[in-house]
């Protein structure tokens, strides 16, 4: 006879032929409350497929990956119930459906569900100052998709949004709110990126003599490194060899580092007017064989003369790709 499970479930033998998690024990696997469960299963049916002799619930493995694909989702800021349709649908970014596309230039990025997901979990994880949960979004992220679409779709707005929380939140007195937030997202983010960019270094460097690479590095007074830190990982992801001097390089080491190092192309950031430094782009042009790259919002239109501004990520890769690097 077929033993009538609680959630109208059937066990055909009558018997428990595998025993399955309890609903104790999948709840602690998955690290949710036992309630979530059961309102996830009374919800959208996402529930144990195997009852026990006694009538328990009891989650096969098949259904403690769809939980946990369905806890990555909420985790990600997936509302739950669009995470509940995804893993009941199947359209998700495994088996399908695929918001932020792998592309191999940086220059397709379509942005949907899956992006805003990562954006929305990479940014309330930012709120709650749980570091470990940003740098786990965003690990995953740049694993799955790759440095130029989770910069463009993902990483960038967030950032923007923080600008912008900062901005809104100055008080009389001039001081502002979320400062501790945004540090704390600037340096998962570099961490993020500079992980890529060892994984990128390991597979596609390695053994590989540097070359005269893409010599990368900030003006004097420029502390914002983020747009260079992705460029210098995407170049890296592409196996273009990259030397990264990072924030604030005064002019002279630049200079040294140039003539050393002869790279194929400077790109020299400025995020904001104040850090523009027109007369070190001069003194670069007179490095035979470099050619000379102005990136970010500090510049003026153009730059200087001779010199190209790049004005995103994927422009910035379309530029730098085609150099001879060796
Ligand atoms: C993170 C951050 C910081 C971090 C930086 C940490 C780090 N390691 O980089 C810290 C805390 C250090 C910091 C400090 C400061 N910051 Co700040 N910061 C930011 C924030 C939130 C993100 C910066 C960033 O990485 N942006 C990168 C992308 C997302 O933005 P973007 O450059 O504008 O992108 C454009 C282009 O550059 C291009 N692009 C985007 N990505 C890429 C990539 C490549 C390769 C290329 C070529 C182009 C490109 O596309 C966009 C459209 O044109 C911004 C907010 C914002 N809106 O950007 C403020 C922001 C840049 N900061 C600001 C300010 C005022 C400061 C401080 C002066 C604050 C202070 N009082 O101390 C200091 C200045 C430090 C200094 N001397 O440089 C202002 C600048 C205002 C202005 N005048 O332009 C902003 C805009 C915040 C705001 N809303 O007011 N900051």
């Amino acid at each position: 006879m077929t033993a009538p499970s609680r959630s109208g479930r059937t066990n055909p033998s009558g018997r428990d032929p595998e025993p399955g998690l309890t609903a104790g024990a999948a709840a602690g696997r998955l690290g949710v409350a036992a309630t979530t469960l059961r309102s996830w299963d009374r919800r959208y049916g996402l529930g144990a497929s195997r009852v026990s002799v006694g009538g328990h619930r009891r989650y096969s493995p098949a259904d403690m990956a769809r939980l946990q694909r369905m806890c990555t989702l909420v985790a990600d800021g997936a509302p739950v119930a669009e995470a509940a349709r995804v893993v009941l649908d199947g359209t998700d970014a495994h088996t399908g459906e695929r918001a932020v596309s792998r592309s191999g230039g940086g220059h397709t990025l379509p942005v949907g569900v899956h992006a805003d997901h990562h954006a929305r979990g990479l940014a309330r994880a930012a709120m709650r100052l749980d570091g470990a949960a940003v740098r786990d979004v965003l690990g995953r992220a740049l694993t799955e998709f790759g440095v130029p679409a989770v910069w463009e779709a993902v990483i960038q707005p967030v950032l923007y949004g923080m600008g912008r929380k900062w901005e809104d939140s100055a008080d009389n007195t001039g001081s502002n709110r979320y400062v501790e937030v945004e540090h704390l997202l600037s340096e998962c983010v570099l961490a993020a990126l500079l992980c890529a960019a060892g994984h990128g270094a390991q597979g596609a460097l390695a053994g590989e003599a540097p070359g005269r690479g893409v010599l990368l590095a900030c003006t004097e007074r420029e502390l914002h490194t983020l747009p260079l830190h992705a460029l210098n990982a995407a170049l890296i992801e592409r196996g273009i060899p990259t030397r990264m001097f990072g924030a604030a390089l005064p002019p002279d080491a630049l200079a040294r580092a140039v003539d050393r190092t002869r790279p194929s192309a400077v790109v020299l950031w400025s995020q904001h007017a104040a850090t523009a430094d027109p007369d070190t782009l001069h003194r670069l042009h007179r490095c035979p064989g470099t050619t000379v790259l102005a990136a970010g919002a500090g510049w003026g239109t153009p730059p200087g003369p001779g010199t190209v501004r790049l004005t995103s990520l994927a422009h910035a890769l379309a530029v730098l790709a085609p150099l001879p690097t060796g």
